[in-house]
């Protein structure tokens, strides 16, 4: 009796040393063939796997997880074909400091990233490389950052030994054969090379987290346009997509090629008339950039829509109409879980009701998912996500503080109509925000592109618990890239600069901080979905040039400016206090960004320094003026 291949044993190949590799019939591309050929020889996997990207791969895949024991099956009634990994504990987040941009030459990384001389770091990598797949699978991710086919997408191969990597993929980027069908001979790919670092020995059995114990590396050679990642099977780490590709490798391509690889969410703001206007956001991490990006507007705000195209990175180009068109690179929401409930962001929770990937979150006794912030009261009893009995009185945390899920964006309830159309969506406004217990006012629109991205530049968040160092502490973290930008952040400044001048029309800049605080550590803005009535000043600001009034910063709305229906507690003193701009403390403020300017001094552009002298000599002579007027 015939029995039928199963399809996706049937893309699995034992590897036969020092025979060639058989490629299947759409993995046509010379370089592509030589280069997999070239990372076989050198990995020595035991099968290669190509992927296919359908869901019966997918499907076949997870339950492999499932039978080595890295995925836990959720309840299928509560959490419909979704499932938990927990990661070895030393592998639980994005390694900066095992982050490197080797560039030629050392300058061009920049004071801000992890530079080794590329030929030494390829003979390292080289090294640990060898012999690394030995007992493993190999698995061939080809995949597609944007739409398929689209003129502003990337092709990128990963080569991965973790069929975790292989699932995550599937989620976040197009991934699938289709990919090969749009990857002509004269088209390039991005190689991204990927191994946990831990060989089996024959017999061994493997365990459910394989990662490197104290080796982890994560390679960017931005003139190669190539990436090496060894040692971890965490988020950023191994999904070569993401921040190394999308983000690192894409900044560079951006700055050569005249557009903007950023670090930012994409939402479409559409009034009752049904006018929709897009704009992009760029937040520090611990921000709340998923919770703003999914953002639901106040009950009262009858016949306004926010709807989401991405919530993490955009590609934002040039389009012949004179509009900037930005794409979402990705298919997926890699999103931090602690936090999400219905409240704080029902369309994540409405999100990952089924079909989801969850690491490092605590599981319940019925099967079901659980994290910090999810319901008010924990369950009496869970599995935490190191896999030990956990109750509310443990003094430990049930889910790691940067546990995830991974989702595909299509089942986000607001996701945008446009959001996969190869055009792209027209930008109008960027916002950027940090998390400022002072300082800086609930929001203002910057004068114009220049002291747009002095602020973007300077932009700084307080350390919460989540994050390293002491809380508090103001990081400068400028355009959220300080860990993404592939090069050298002033060249990168200076790219902002070049790229506002050759566009007719650039879009408008704003700068926002949910997290303003008074003298007793209480918020004074309640956040969330009432941020819908700041985005409605902006979107009035960008259409109809709506008031405002002009400050030292930039121009602000005044109380009648915005829209208070259904929030008529919030008093003009309230309003006055979250907007106050102290010329004292801003000149404070303008004075520390010196740090900064002077960690990338080789490089700054000159326009960033004139507009610091600009702000504080303004600053000066408003204090000036009021002590004469005593
Ligand atoms: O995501 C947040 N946003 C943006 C939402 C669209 N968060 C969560 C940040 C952690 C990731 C916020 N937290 C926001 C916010 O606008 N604002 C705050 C601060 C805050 C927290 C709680 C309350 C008010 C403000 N109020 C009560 O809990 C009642
Ligand atoms: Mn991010």
């Amino acid at each position: 009796m015939a029995i039928a291949a199963h399809p996706s044993t049937a893309r699995e190949f034992e590897v036969v040393p020092g025979t060639p590799v058989q490629f299947p019939l759409e993995v046509r591309h010379q370089k592509l063939q030589s280069w997999i050929q070239d990372m076989v020889s050198l990995c020595k996997p035991d099968r290669i796997h190509w992927c296919d990207g359908s869901q019966e791969e997918y499907d076949d895949l997870c339950q492999l997880l499932v039978e080595n024991g890295t995925f836990i099956r959720l309840n299928e009634t509560l959490r419909p074909n979704s499932f938990l990994a927990r990661s070895n504990p030393n592998d639980v987040a994005r390694m900066e400091d095992r982050t490197f941009v080797c560039s030629l030459s050392k300058t061009e990384a920049g004071p801000t990233n992890n530079w080794v001389d590329p030929r030494e770091m390829h003979k390292t990598l080289n090294g640990l490389f060898d012999g690394c797949m030995r007992g493993r699978t190999m698995y061939v991710i080809p995949f597609s950052m944007g739409p398929l086919g689209s003129s502003i997408s990337y092709i990128g191969v990963e080569l991965s030994d973790s069929a975790y990597v292989a699932v995550n993929m599937r989620i976040m980027t197009r991934m699938g054969s289709a990919v090969y069908d749009v990857l002509d001979e004269d088209n390039q790919f991005v190689p991204c090379m990927h191994s946990v670092g831990v060989p089996l020995e024959p017999g061994q059995t493997d365990v459910p987290w394989p990662c490197s114990q104290d080796e982890k590396y994560i390679v960017h050679f931005p003139e190669e346009r190539s990436i090496w990642s060894y040692g971890s099977g965490y988020g950023g780490n191994a999904l070569l997509g993401k921040k190394c590709f999308a983000l690192r490798i894409a900044s560079n391509i951006a700055r050569d090629e005249g557009w903007l690889a950023e670090h930012m969410l994409i939402m479409g703001v559409e009034s009752p008339d049904g006018e929709k206007t897009y704009l992009a956001a760029a937040f520090p991490s611990a921000c709340g950039k998923t919770n703003f990006a999914m953002l639901v507007p106040p009950e009262s705000f009858k016949g306004w829509k926010v709807t989401t195209v991405g919530d993490d990175i955009a590609w934002i180009k040039p389009g012949k109409d004179g509009n900037l068109h930005a794409i979402n690179p990705e298919a997926g929401f890699f999103g931090v879980a602690p936090g999400t409930n219905a409240k704080t962001n029902p369309n994540a929770t409405a999100t990952i009701a089924r079909n989801t990937i969850f690491t490092n979150v605590a599981l319940t006794d019925d099967g079901d998912v659980w994290w910090e912030g999810l319901t008010s009261t924990p369950p009496a009893h869970l599995i935490d996500w190191q896999g030990k009995d956990w109750t509310p009185d443990c003094g430990r945390k049930a889910a790691h503080p940067n546990s995830r899920f991974t989702v595909p964006a299509s089942q986000c309830p607001s996701i945008d109509s446009e959001w996969e159309n190869p055009e792209g969506v027209p930008i109008k406004a960027l916002i950027f925000g940090g998390r400022r217990s002072g300082v800086a006012p609930l929001v203002f629109q910057s004068f114009n592109w220049v002291y747009g991205v002095y602020f973007a530049a300077t932009l700084g968040s307080e350390m919460t618990a989540a994050a390293a160092g002491n809380i508090g502490e103001v990081r400068r973290d400028p355009f959220a890239m300080l860990p993404f930008c592939g090069y050298h952040m002033a060249s990168y400044f200076n790219h902002w600069l070049r790229f506002g001048r050759h566009i007719p029309d650039p879009p408008r800049i704003f700068v926002v901080n949910w997290f303003r605080k008074d003298e007793d550590g209480n918020y004074l803005w309640p956040g969330f979905g009432e941020n819908m009535r700041i985005l409605k000043w902006i979107v009035g600001r960008v259409r109809t040039q709506a008031a405002g009034k002009e400050t030292k910063l930039g121009r602000v709305p005044v109380y009648n400016d915005i829209d208070w229906t259904g929030m008529e507690d919030f008093t003009e003193e309230d309003f006055n206090q979250v907007m106050s701009i102290d010329p004292e403390v801003w000149k404070q403020e303008i004075l520390s960004h010196e740090a900064l300017f002077i960690k990338l001094y080789d490089r700054m552009p000159k326009e960033l320094m004139a507009v610091r002298e600009l702000l504080l000599s303004s600053l000066f002579s408003y204090e000036k003026w009021l002590n004469k007027s005593e």
